[in-house]
């Protein structure tokens, strides 16, 4: 792992989350035993034992060299999910990931194993999510409002990071749009013709196994792509920081804005 600190986590919840937000640099962690008591427990059959009853939203990706095609979200039963994982998807040309599951909302069966206060006061929690795919899922390069720490539970995922000040090497879509925080820019298949200010930007690349942990500072580039087995993660989004770096807070402050309005007038309307 290139120019990247280890810091072993503290026994004081929020200790190193501090420490992290001093570095303000994407660093790992270790010792993460006492959020992840047993890391034995995060593997197909014990996700089959908690949640195979649930219906879930799995996210497709088509499969083909561009980020450019959409991928969109389907209902599934868990237990189709889970025996399509283990069995291999029917298929082939799409690539199946239930993504981004909400511990609190989607999977509170889960919750329980891992332990999130450990790591951080409750009051420094947004959300934390679920994440579990089959081979080579790739999600495309994009920065979040929010600190993150991302624990790899099972298989491995490969980070390709850039710090929020490459911004003007990245092409990033307008604030104005839907998707401020996603970029043109494909690290994996970098396309210099077409972009050719992303070599000036200085990449980063971790790869994570299971039982180790990124912390990835608020607005930092990030595009994940999964290994060649199956992968499991937990995550937590960091709450505050929003301020931390001017150019990642423009970049997202009109979507904040609109969504701020939006949901002033859904409680107007509401009320009357
Ligand atoms: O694990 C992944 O595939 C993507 C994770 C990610 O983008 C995030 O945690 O912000």
């Amino acid at each position: 792992m290139q120019d990247i600190q280890q810091i072993e986590l503290s026994g004081i919840a929020g200790k190193t989350y501090a420490e992290c937000v001093r570095l303000n640099r994407p660093c790992i962690i270790s010792g993460l035993y006492d959020v992840l008591p047993d890391l034995r427990l995060w593997n197909i059959q014990s996700a089959k034992d908690r949640i195979v009853d649930k219906e879930l939203k799995v996210y497709v990706m088509p499969k083909v060299d561009s980020q450019s095609s959409l991928g969109y979200w389907v209902k599934m039963k868990a237990s189709d999910y889970l025996s399509q994982l283990e069995s291999g998807f029917f298929d082939s040309s799409k690539t199946f990931y239930l993504a981004m599951q909400r511990l609190d909302e989607d999977l509170p069966e889960l919750k329980p194993y891992v332990l999130l206060d450990k790591l951080l006061p409750e009051n420094l929690i947004a959300a934390s999510s679920f994440w579990l795919g089959q081979s080579k899922t790739i999600v495309y390069l994009h920065m979040d409002p929010y600190d993150n720490f991302f624990m790899q539970l099972m298989g491995q995922k490969t980070f390709h990071l850039y710090p929020p000040s490459d911004r003007k090497y990245l092409y990033p879509c307008s604030p104005f749009g839907s998707s401020p925080e996603a970029s043109l820019v494909d690290p994996l298949q970098l396309d210099l013709e077409k972009f050719p200010l992303a070599r000036h930007a200085t990449r980063i690349e971790i790869t994570l196994k299971a039982g180790d942990a990124l912390f990835l500072p608020i607005y930092w580039w990030h595009a994940v792509q999964g290994g060649p087995e199956t992968t499991m993660s937990v995550n937590i989004w960091c709450k505050g920081r929003t301020f931390s770096s001017f150019g990642g807070a423009m970049q997202l402050m009109p979507r904040g804005v609109k969504q701020g309005i939006g949901s002033l007038i859904n409680k107007f309307w509401k009320k009357n």
